[in-house]
């Protein structure tokens, strides 16, 4: 998984019988206070949504229903993600460009925010993020090469 990003799984607690229910702590399973909660639904499988980074913002992404894929990137590194099990969260921390895309009919995305939203938060231009992102990352990638 690439740098600021992580993927999270969560209990699934119940059975065939009854069901099941996935608890979600904010401290723990999610990994900071949310602010901001919002869900994407309805996209056609055409779309792509995203193309953008933040600056501050920290999110947890989970396909409640359905899948999705997920590109993140920064400018050294590029994982794509499927999320196609509720019990399976995409951290995406600050400075990681994110694109959403192949959303299953049925997909609904469900989302956890640190902020509230904030507009001047994003980065929409990807030759701006790719100056900040390496500069940003940076002293990251230098201790990496140190360690090896
Ligand atoms: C992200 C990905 C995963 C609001 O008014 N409040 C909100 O909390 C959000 C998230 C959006 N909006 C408005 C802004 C736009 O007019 O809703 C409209 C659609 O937002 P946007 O085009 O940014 O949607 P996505 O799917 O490209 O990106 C969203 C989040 O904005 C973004 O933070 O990481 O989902």
């Amino acid at each position: 998984m690439i740098k600021n990003c992580k993927l999270l799984s969560f209990r699934e607690l119940g059975n065939a019988e009854l069901g099941y229910l996935t608890p979600l702590e904010i401290g723990e399973d999610i990994p900071f206070a949310v602010n901001r909660i919002y869900y994407i639904s309805d996209v056609p499988f055409t779309a792509c949504r995203g193309f953008h980074s933040h600056r501050k913002l920290e999110q947890v992404l989970i396909c409640v229903k359905g899948n999705v894929k997920i590109r993140i990137k920064t400018y050294l590194e590029e994982d794509i993600v499927e999320l196609n099990n509720s019990n399976y969260g995409l951290y995406i921390g600050n400075m990681v460009w994110r694109e959403m895309f192949d959303f299953s009919e049925d997909a609904v995305l469900l989302v956890f925010a640190s902020e509230h939203y904030d507009e001047s938060d994003y980065i929409k231009d990807y030759n701006i993020y790719l100056e900040e992102s390496k500069e940003y990352f940076k002293i990251v990638y230098e201790n990496d090469e140190r360690e090896v």
